[in-house]
């Protein structure tokens, strides 16, 4: 047996959270041979929340569970960890804006970043996953000097993931026949999802679906689709979000496969002209527990154009929390 692994989880006692826990408990993140011990977090009047959430993690007697710590307190709840997956913060409400949350947001993402900084193992993997996913990773990251930028990422994986249900769906395929699509950009109404590579069942997707229907239908419905469960739950995603960062995490950890890749935020280094600096959802290919950008896909005028505006609405954020980035 190995030895467990950490795997801290803040906002432990909210929805996503509840989800998550006992997927990430039963093994389905790192591997049915990986024990775990969760390290949880939350704010303090969700302490009681959280210990019922123990209680029935508890109750499920995985075999994979070796331990449960819970803390208001990140830097104890990071103390020496693997993995930190940081979904608390305030989720959005009918009617709210993204850029509503940024400020209040901002302020725990530099708090958590600082302590991942000080205490958590010189190898973490972050995903940030409490919006504005992306600027909140970005925060982190700047915020934890001592850490390689390459420890930190943030969630497009639903994204990922929803454009492919789409896209089965209108072409009557299985999301496992779609090779090569990309979400660009940031975790918002601006993401760009791109069949421009992608092959279902081999055939370019291109010549399966027209363009109308790219531009007009399905773009708008990735982009809007968080948007519209809230409308028909009352509440934001909680389930979806949550195998989708299991996706993610075990992709990056165990590796991608061979011939496809994923979308991941990660941090610009230029690739495909993307201004250095800030956190972009990228093609990625993971492979020894490390991601790489994948390069030289074409770019045409299309996928230009919406590239740079999901890639200016980034910016626009990082200017809004440009006092909380040293
Ligand atoms: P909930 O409100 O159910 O849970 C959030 C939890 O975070 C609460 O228990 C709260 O007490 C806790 N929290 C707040 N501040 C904290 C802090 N400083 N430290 C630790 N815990 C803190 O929200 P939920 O539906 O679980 O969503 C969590 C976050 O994920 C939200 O920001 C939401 O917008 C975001 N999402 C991001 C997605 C993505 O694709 N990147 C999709 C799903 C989700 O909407």
């Amino acid at each position: 047996m190995k030895a467990p692994v950490r795997v801290a989880v803040t906002g432990s006692a909210g929805q996503v959270g509840y989800s998550l826990l006992f997927l990430i408990a039963s093994g389905e993140m790192l591997g049915k041979d990986q024990p775990v011990i969760l390290q949880l977090l939350d704010i303090t009047p969700s302490l009681d929340a959280l210990k019922g959430v123990a209680m029935e993690l508890e109750d499920c007697a995985f075999p994979l569970l070796k331990g449960i710590t819970r803390s208001d307190k990140a830097e104890q709840a990071f103390q020496d960890a693997d993995y930190a997956l940081l979904v608390g913060a305030k989720p959005r409400g009918p009617g709210m804006e993204r850029k509503d949350l940024l400020d209040a947001n901002a302020a725990i993402f530099q708090a958590q970043g600082k302590a991942l900084n000080a205490v958590a193992s010189r190898n973490v993997r972050v995903i940030a996953v409490g919006n504005p996913a992306n600027t909140n990773a970005l925060i982190a990251q700047r915020n934890a000097p001592d850490l390689e930028p390459h420890c930190f990422t943030a969630m497009t994986r639903l994204d990922h993931n929803r454009a492919l249900a789409q896209l089965a769906n209108r072409t009557g395929c299985d999301t496992t026949q779609i090779h090569g699509l990309t979400v660009w950009g940031n975790h918002s109404s601006t993401l760009y999802p791109d069949v421009s590579h992608a092959l279902i069942d081999g055939k370019a997707a291109h010549d399966l679906v027209d363009r109308a229907w790219l531009a007009n239908e399905f773009i708008p419905a990735v982009q809007q689709r968080g948007a519209t469960i809230i409308k028909a739950r009352g509440q934001s995603s909680a389930g979806s979000a949550a195998c989708s960062v299991i996706d993610h995490m075990r992709d990056w950890v165990l590796g991608t496969p061979a011939d496809d890749w994923v979308s991941m935020s990660v941090l610009s280094d230029g690739s495909y002209g993307i201004a250095e600096g800030v956190f972009y959802s990228f093609p990625c290919r993971c492979s020894n527990g490390r991601y790489e950008i994948v390069q030289g896909l074409e770019i045409d005028e299309f996928s230009r154009e919406r590239m740079t505006a999901t890639e200016q609405e980034l910016l626009d954020e990082r200017d809004v929390v440009s006092h909380l980035l040293p």
